[in-house]
């Protein structure tokens, strides 16, 4: 237990680390402003007064679903400073996702673009938010002209480690996503031994080219700026040209595989244009070696591969340099490296047997880093816990005889596209309830730009006549666009095995050549 006046908040860790000359630059937009020091500062410390003059309950959330922009990272620092729990929710969700996420965690908050306005504050009313502000990727809406009227000082609320910080939805594999809660110590403690893993450096710049509503853009690549006070050129959404352009003065990249696919789609990408470059991250998603192979062919670069998840943060990674635990400093693609320092994994059978070398099985670990379980759903956290408090991340791998560890598939039913999560079971829910449908299922099959995307199978009832472009025009008006199959066909009946389990391997199988270049 922390001593009261020990203070972990997670936002005096970030401020220790900002330099000294607070008017040197901390932001470079793309909407061609940039941030000092100070203006991080003062600008989060007057959205943390406002947040504050709320009087909100400890604990209270602030959700948060607008378009990416410096003043966003903004209420994010004022959210930890207040001492309150920041949720992000990403911008492609709709009304009927944003209903369940809203409903789930009933936040003191919620700060949606003006656009979204009218159906949020029905959503927030149904919730019991008394706090809808706007906020747009513009510099307008109605939080900033409310903390413009509060003071640029603000002492950071004491928060002590075990705390929560921030929640994040994820993992549905019940159709439903569960609320991953973070502490200031989860955060911190990951964010400071990725700062001494990747040899964050003075004079690191950082280009920031990924959305900030999931923990790889929001805590791996923000905290490992800040904490280094390392400047970013922050690109409010990837556009490959434009991160070549900022190459030659940064020095780290963080991406999803498939911003390095359409990278290497450029001509431009060559030793040249990288040879200012330090680091290039990759995680979310599997890494082909093809593009981990290609990209060290064109650029003379090893990708850095890392693995992590929402509950967790970041839980391996390749190399930086030599690591002493291990004889090797070699970054291998098709591994995720290491269990970070901090970190214990193992591979377990279904049985619970702790399995050796080479041998697949579940992933578990343990450490500083792991969540404090599911929002409201003490059970389901109970669960995915063994009893000797290993986290069971549902990934399927191994551990080789160099310490490698590799992901080798999922126990758990998730496509992961472009590095955004989907849920089969969700949308097959919202495919069921369409008129006509009887029965549907959704599988991951290959796809060469965002590594994996959803194809639907679905089956009509008696005497109804389902047409594949009219079901997925449906669903485009009720999920986030990144959701929808990208490809359904409607058959007579799904593949099931002796126990009736419809058999996604096999649609799988039938359907893994459909997008193969
Ligand atoms: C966009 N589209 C997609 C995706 N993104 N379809 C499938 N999967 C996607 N990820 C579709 C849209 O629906 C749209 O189709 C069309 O592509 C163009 O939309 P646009 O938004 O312009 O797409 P984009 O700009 O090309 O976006 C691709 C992207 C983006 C840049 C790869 O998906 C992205 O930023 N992904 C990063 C996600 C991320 O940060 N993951 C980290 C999660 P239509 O026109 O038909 O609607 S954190 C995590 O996983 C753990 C913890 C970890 O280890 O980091
Ligand atoms: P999320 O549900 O957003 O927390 O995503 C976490 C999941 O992303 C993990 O459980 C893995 O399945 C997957 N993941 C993250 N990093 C990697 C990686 N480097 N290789 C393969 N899968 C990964």
């Amino acid at each position: 237990m922390t001593t009261p006046t020990q203070n972990s908040n997670l936002f005096n860790a970030i401020r220790a680390a900002f330099p000294d000359d607070l008017s040197a630059v901390a932001v470079e937009a793309d909407n061609g402003k940039t941030y000092s020091w100070a203006d991080l500062d003062e600008q989060s410390a007057q959205m943390a007064n406002l947040l504050a003059s709320l009087n909100l309950p400890a604990g209270s959330r602030v959700a948060v679903q607008v378009e990416k922009s410096v003043e966003a990272m903004m209420l994010y620092l004022a959210t930890l400073r207040a001492g309150l729990v920041f949720l992000p929710l990403n911008t492609a969700y709709q009304s009927a996702e944003m209903a369940y996420f809203i409903g789930n965690a009933e936040p003191g908050v919620l700060v949606c673009t003006t656009k979204n306005l009218p159906w949020v504050n029905e959503l927030a009313k149904a919730a019991g938010t008394q706090h809808v502000w706007t906020l747009d990727d513009n510099q307008t809406g109605t939080l900033l002209e409310l903390a413009k009227a509060q003071s640029p000082v603000h002492t950071p609320v004491v928060s002590a480690s075990e705390e929560l910080a921030a929640i994040l939805y994820t993992s549905g594999t019940t159709g439903r996503s569960k609320g991953a809660m973070l502490s200031h110590g989860n955060l911190l403690s990951n964010a400071q031994t990725l700062k001494n893993y990747w040899g964050w450096q003075h004079g690191d710049v950082l280009i920031h080219a990924l959305p900030i509503f999931h923990v790889h853009g929001l805590f791996v690549a923000i905290h490992g700026a800040l904490l280094n006070g390392s400047k970013m050129i922050w690109l409010s959404k990837f556009d490959p040209k434009v991160v070549l352009a900022h190459l030659p003065k940064a020095t780290v990249f963080m991406g999803v595989p498939t911003l390095y696919v359409r990278l290497l789609g450029e001509a431009g990408l060559t030793r040249e244009a990288t040879q200012n470059m330090r680091l290039f991250v990759a995680g979310s998603a599997p890494l082909l070696t093809e593009t981990f192979k290609e990209w060290q062919d064109r650029t003379g670069h090893t990708i850095l591969e890392r693995y992590g998840m929402s509950e967790t943060g970041m839980l391996t990674s390749n190399p930086y340099a030599l690591d002493d635990r291990y004889a090797e400093s070699e970054r291998r693609g098709g591994t995720v490296g290491f269990p970070l320092p901090g970190v214990t994994l193992r591979v377990q059978d279904d049985e619970g047997a702790t399995l050796g070398v080479d041998e697949i099985g579940g992933i578990q670990v343990k450490g500083p880093n792991v969540f404090q379980g599911y929002w409201r759903m003490p059970e389901k956290t109970a669960e995915e816990f063994t009893s000797d408090g290993y986290f069971k991340t549902g990934d399927v791998g191994k551990v080789d005889a160099r310490g490698y560890v590799q992901i080798v598939g999922r126990a758990k039913d998730l496509i992961i596209s472009g590095g955004y999560n989907v849920y089969p079971a969700e949308i097959e829910s919202f495919m069921n309830d369409l008129p006509g449908v009887a029965e549907s299922a959704l599988v991951g099959v290959p796809h060469p730009d965002f590594g994996e995307v959803g194809v639907a199978v679905v089956i009509a009832k008696p005497g109804a006549d389902l047409q594949a472009d009219a079901l997925i025009s449906a669903l485009k008006s009720q999920v986030a666009n990144f959701k929808v199959p990208k490809k359904c066909f409607v058959l007579n009946e799904l593949p099931r095995n002796a126990m009736g389990k419809v058999q996604k391997n096999l649609l799988r199988d039938q359907y893994k050549g459909l997008f193969q270049v």
